[in-house]
């Protein structure tokens, strides 16, 4: 059975700390049977954030994304429990924090977002992506994302 633990990464974006929703948010991870297994704030600067979402890096938006992922410090958390990546994305609702309000009014996004881009959480949308993820922030070889020339 697919029972196995997996962990996935959460991060709570620049708004969401500046709006003080960080312990809100975790309470909600803790009650819905996520183990947080690492935490650190961090303060992302242009080349981590850059580097963080390349995936992004032609899209008209990742300018201003870059710049707002930057304009404050983060939280960023390795999450564990059964199926960890779908639930905790589930949790988090759609990208768009003011359909969210609408769509998905129990969601987190809706309860801390604003909209598209001020969003207030971040999860990681695939195994890879989730291995990639806490790699870049929880890596062995340099912990604190000193080092991602690999990615
Ligand atoms: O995985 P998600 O965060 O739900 O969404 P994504 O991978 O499509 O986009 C990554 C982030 O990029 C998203 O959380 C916020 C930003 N973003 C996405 N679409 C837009 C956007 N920012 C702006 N300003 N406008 C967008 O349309």
């Amino acid at each position: 059975a697919a029972l196995e633990k997996e962990r996935t990464l959460a991060l709570i974006k620049p708004d969401g700390i500046c709006g003080n929703f960080a312990n809100q948010i975790k309470q909600v991870i803790s009650q819905s049977g996520f183990v947080i297994i690492h935490e650190m704030m961090v303060q992302l600067d242009v080349r981590n954030a850059t580097l963080f979402y390349s995936e992004h890096s032609a899209k008209s938006f990742f300018p201003n994304l870059v710049e707002y992922m930057t304009s404050g410090p983060v939280v960023v958390m390795v999450i564990e429990k059964t199926n960890a990546i779908a639930d905790w994305r589930a949790l988090i609702g759609p990208t768009d924090a003011g359909k969210a309000k609408v769509s998905h009014p129990n969601s987190i996004r809706a309860m801390c977002g604003s909209n598209s881009e001020r969003n207030c959480v971040h999860g990681s949308d695939s195994p890879q992506s989730a291995a990639r993820e806490i790699s870049f922030f929880f890596g062995e070889i340099s912990p604190g994302i000193m080092e991602h020339d690999e990615l």
